[in-house]
């Protein structure tokens, strides 16, 4: 092969050499040049054989030298690729400290159970204990000590979850109280929060609803006691300025019965859309444990006496947080859980 020849591929190399970008280009270069089959310095070799023996000689080097170019160059941008093909690997693996930080998902505590802890935290701070017992009851537990009478509506199936067997789902937290007074002798003092059950579904009415009730029992307790216990846990729950008034009411386990009322938190007591303009919401209903449930329960009436109250947990949330509807409380909408602070 002729100088000139060899300058030509040599140049014509160098030329398609300077177009490598990538890995592709490379490999396509590669075996252009010096590819086993269809290689240029391949079929120049190839070419020995025609050439007259006396140029053998420059002809052999001449492919050898270009042989020689084309494998530095390649190992040279071989090298050069890679180098970038790590940094870039490098530049991809690396940290983006300036990116948004992946918030963990944080849950928070139901509205229903932020009210339920406020109300059994006061509870405790005036010397209560808390008491649970089983959602399922019996005709006893549920009715029959609270001096229900046997036609007593609430009895209905219209108004009681029953099971096949008989028992029911409780529709108060009261059986925990009767049980209370069961096991042990006064004094007592309980706060019982729990789910009860009603056959009730409607705009206003959930099947399952939350209670707390409350029970004091000893010597020489009175509806004094009551009344003052009933303004302390108010004016704990809502705010210190909180009016409390007593309307006389019936319940079969308490006598006498009162509706316990509130000034609206709202208004303060003008009038508002809230209270439908009376200036009081209702939110209590207590009395004094009536002297037949406390002998039904092995308590001794002439010895003994106690009050009772309870409350719907659902309302109380409803009010505090301001949310229309009972049903929101149960979708567990967590665009409505996480605005729920205490
Ligand atoms: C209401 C009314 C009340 C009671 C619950 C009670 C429990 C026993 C004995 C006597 Cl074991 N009373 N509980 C008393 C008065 C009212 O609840 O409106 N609740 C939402």
């Amino acid at each position: 092969m002729s100088a000139d020849e060899l300058t030509r591929h040599q140049e014509a190399f160098a030329a398609e050499a300077a177009e490598v970008r990538d890995r592709a280009d490379w490999e396509a270069l590669r075996v252009r040049w010096i590819g086993r089959k269809q290689g240029i310095v391949r079929s120049l070799l190839a070419q020995l054989k025609d050439v007259p023996k006396e140029e053998k000689r420059d002809f052999g080097q001449g492919v050898n030298r270009l042989k020689g170019t084309v494998e530095a160059r390649l190992a040279e941008l071989d090298e050069e690729l890679s180098r970038t093909e790590r940094s870039l690997a490098q530049e991809a693996a690396a940290v983006d400290v300036t990116l948004p930080g992946r918030h963990p998902h944080l849950g928070t505590l139901h509205p229903v159970n932020l009210v339920t802890q406020h109300i059994v935290d006061i509870f405790i701070g005036l010397g209560y204990s808390v008491a649970e017992g089983p959602e399922v009851e019996d005709d006893f537990h549920n009715f029959e000590a609270l001096n229900f009478p046997q036609d007593h509506p609430a009895r209905d199936t219209q108004d009681t979850l029953f099971l096949e067997d008989g028992r029911l789902l409780r529709t108060h937290t009261s059986p925990v109280q009767i049980r209370t007074m069961l096991k042990r002798q006064p004094p007592i003092r309980v706060i019982c929060p729990g789910r009860v059950y009603r056959h009730d579904n409607d705009l206003r009415h959930s099947p399952m609803f939350h209670q707390v009730e409350g029970l004091a029992v000893g010597e020489g307790i009175s509806l004094g006691d009551l009344k003052g216990t009933l303004e302390a846990f108010i004016h704990r729950l809502f705010s210190p300025d909180t009016g409390v008034r007593l309307r006389p009411s019936y319940f079969p386990f308490t006598e006498p019965s009162a509706e316990v009322d509130i000034t609206c938190p709202f208004c303060r007591g003008d009038g508002c859309q809230t209270c439908s303009g009376t200036g009081w919401m209702e939110i209590l209903g207590a009395g004094m444990v009536d002297p037949r449930v406390l002998e039904n329960c092995n308590i001794d009436p002439s010895i003994y006496s106690g009050f009772a109250f309870g409350l719907g947990i659902d309302r109380v949330a409803m009010i505090r947080y301001g949310i229309p509807n009972i049903r929101m409380l149960f979708d567990n909408d967590e665009r409505l859980l996480h605005q729920v602070r205490i």
